[in-house]
């Protein structure tokens, strides 16, 4: 008996600790969502500026064949790097950035003439 209060006041207060989190990150997050569709064979716009907490959406052109990913090649110092899965028409990855400087994103199929800068500035 004494050992399920316990299992039950334990539960109570992970639950808590979790939500606090995410709560907190909704309540001082108001960054936007800007949008670059990734094409044959390149990412619109190749140069983006945005601001610390705005999440970039990238999608993959409806009319799309090939697959193509985004892979943060280069980043500022302490974001952890990150790579879509291969992805084609129609679907999406976005990610919150939430560090200033630049980012450098490469399709790891088209290395070569598939890349984009971002510039993420400080919030204002
Ligand atoms: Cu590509």
């Amino acid at each position: 008996m004494r050992g399920r209060t316990t299992a039950i006041v334990t539960m109570v207060g992970a639950a808590a600790f979790a939500a606090a989190p995410a709560s907190l990150a909704a309540a001082t997050t108001k960054g936007k969502t800007r949008k670059v569709s990734v094409n044959d064979n390149y990412y619109g716009p190749s140069k983006l500026t945005v601001h610390v907490g705005d999440t970039v959406d990238w999608v993959w052109s409806e009319d799309e064949t090939d697959v193509h990913d985004v892979d943060l090649k280069t980043a500022p110092k302490g974001v952890r790097k990150f790579q879509s899965d291969p992805l084609s028409a129609g679907e999406s990855f976005k990610r919150k950035l939430t560090k200033p400087g630049t980012y450098k994103i490469i399709c790891t199929f088209h290395e070569e003439e598939m890349k984009m800068t971002i510039t993420v500035k400080k919030a204002k």
